[in-house]
């Protein structure tokens, strides 16, 4: 596919102020140590690290009104959303570095404004172990990185929201969630009554990985949409991936995981990714910043054998 030459614009986003836990503010640099712009110079081709984006630290506050952090969380993800919309004008695929899951709010902002424009359908793969769908009257935590696919179908406060001129900037039937297996109680009525698509740890453990993601990427391979990645790290089973704010176990082995990647790759259709939620504060040896990195170069197209998928 043609997408094969655009070039990649690396954007770190050390931002943390959304998380539980502090310390996916280090994900980028971690990211950038395990190799990430070489690994994707050798396999896509042209890239570019237009290096770190900067925001408030994290402040330690209360939840005001069930959110925590929220002016902070809007400033960083206006940046993000700026910059990310940057890349897409001039034509590159951006990969931004987080920082916890909230960031991506701005990322699709930016997506869903480019679509707008271009004419383009979107759809959103969203490889979690969580479903990130709270408001904030059903959230434990007042944690905003619980809530972005929420924020983006619409629900949530105007300050984000609002990232967008379009509400929703993402409908919910237009995400596809993979490796899902925690959600708030009062989340999974949300989940149910807005019809998120979610393929759950249950159903890739009785199905297997690769008709899930074939029926997950069939809508997009049909429109030829903007496929927008949505990577938290925490998707990987926790054994894999120890280097995230909220580990959960039941999730992808390596193998599953990557399969996903390569399938996805195969559509020729990534045009957007976010990789999310490393803390290298809970990492061992930057293990899991290199395991991301391997993530990515399949999601680029690394392969192990030069042959077409079977
Ligand atoms: N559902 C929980 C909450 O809202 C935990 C959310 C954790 N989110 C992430 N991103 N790590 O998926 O607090
Ligand atoms: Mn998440
Ligand atoms: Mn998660
Ligand atoms: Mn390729």
């Amino acid at each position: 596919p043609a997408d094969d030459h655009r070039s990649i614009a690396l954007i770190g986003a050390p931002g943390d102020v959304a998380a539980a836990h502090r310390g996916a503010s280090m994900g980028p640099e971690a990211l950038r140590v395990a190799g990430m712009t070489e690994a994707l110079a050798e396999i896509a081709g042209e890239v570019v690290d237009w290096g770190n984006l900067t925001g408030p630290s994290h402040p330690g506050h209360a939840p005001v009104d069930g959110l925590r952090h929220l002016p902070e969380t809007a400033t960083w993800c206006r940046g993000v959303r700026d910059t990310v919309g940057e890349a897409l004008a001039t034509g590159r695929i951006p990969v931004l570095m987080g920082g916890d899951h909230a960031l991506s709010m701005g990322s699709l902002a930016a997506a869903s404004a480019h679509c707008r424009a271009a004419g383009k359908p979107l759809r959103v793969l969203w490889l979690d172990a969580h479903a990130d769908f709270n408001t904030p009257e059903t959230s434990v935590s007042g944690n905003l990185h619980g809530m972005p696919v929420a924020v983006a179908a619409g629900l949530g406060p105007p300050e984000l929201t609002g990232l967008s001129d379009a509400t929703p900037m993402v409908p919910a039937a237009r995400f596809h969630q993979i490796g899902v297996r925690a959600i708030d109680r009062l989340e999974k009525r949300t989940v149910a009554a807005h019809g998120l698509p979610v393929a759950d740890m249950r159903e890739i453990d009785e199905r297997s990985i690769r008709p899930v993601m074939e029926e997950a990427l069939a809508h997009a391979t049909a429109e030829g949409a903007h496929l927008h990645v949505s990577f938290d790290v925490d998707m990987l089973d926790s054994s894999v991936a120890p280097g995230v704010g909220t580990r959960v176990k039941g999730g992808p082995t390596y193998r599953e995981a990557q399969l996903c990647m390569e399938m996805i790759h195969d559509t020729g259709l990534l045009a957007s990714l976010d990789v999310v939620e490393l803390n290298p504060a809970f990492d061992v040896h930057n293990a899991t910043a290199e395991t991301a990195v391997e993530m990515v170069k399949s999601l680029f197209g690394e392969r192990i054998l030069s042959r077409r998928p079977q």
